[in-house]
């Protein structure tokens, strides 16, 4: 690969869906450049002339053109266009789909669910006791369907660590790293703990959180 020129990914130094593409990236040993921006910046042109959604991130990738927003895009683009060997990622029938499923799972689910956890017991000016528990409720609830599909398994399709398995390493951590009692509520999935500790032993996904820890420690 090492003719190819760098990815150019459009960054955050916390937020949890770009580094989902770093990952990627990092585990299929692509070239790529960081560009961070800050919460501002996202909102404003130039930035949003590539993203009008305004947030990260976004790829321009110069060997094919394309300028992609949304993680689970560019994480499908990024396999479909990298992973010839499918490291990461299937041929076959009917794990191809399977794979796409826990992709769209992870986005409209877990994500999403997580974030409102996040914005409702830390940011959201007035204390909503209902919407706090709601979102806890999804939360453990989108954990509970992970274990549960994990049973018996050491990845969620296919036998393999696949960009299914990796995309929902983010989250994960930033709800960990944010809820100190996220630990002891989740103890009980035992499935998804394991889960979650054999992705983290990958070299490519230790290198990419210690990069990212680093460069918040020094914020
Ligand atoms: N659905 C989008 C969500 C992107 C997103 O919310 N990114 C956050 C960082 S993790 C962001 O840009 N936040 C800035 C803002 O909301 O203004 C994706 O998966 O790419």
């Amino acid at each position: 690969m090492s003719e190819l020129k760098p990815i150019v990914l459009y960054q955050h130094a916390s937020g949890p869906n770009p580094w989902k593409v770093v990952m990627i990236l990092e585990e299929l040993g692509l070239p790529y450049e960081e560009i961070f921006m800050d919460q501002s910046s996202v909102k404003q042109s130039p930035y949003t002339s590539l993203n009008p959604n305004g947030r990260v991130p976004t790829i321009q990738d110069p060997n094919t053109g394309i300028t992609l927003w949304e993680s689970g895009a560019i994480v499908e683009y990024l396999v479909d266009t990298y992973d010839k060997e499918k490291k990461l990622s299937f041929d076959a029938f009917p794990e191809k789909y399977h794979a796409k499923q826990f992709l769209a799972f992870q986005i409209s689910g877990q994500g999403p669910y997580y974030g409102q956890y996040a914005f409702f017991k830390f940011y959201h000016p007035e204390k909503i006791e209902s919407a706090i528990q709601r979102y806890e409720e999804q939360t453990l609830r989108v954990i509970s369907v992970l274990d549960k599909c994990l049973e018996g398994k050491d990845y969620l399709v296919g036998g393999k660590c696949s960009y299914a398995d990796i995309s929902f390493i983010s989250w994960e951590l930033g709800a960990q790293g944010m809820i100190t009692e996220f630990g002891e509520k989740t103890k009980q999935f035992t499935n998804y703990s394991a889960w979650l500790h054999r992705l983290l032993a990958r070299p490519a996904i230790a290198r990419t959180l210690e990069r990212k820890a680093a460069m918040n420690a020094h914020k």
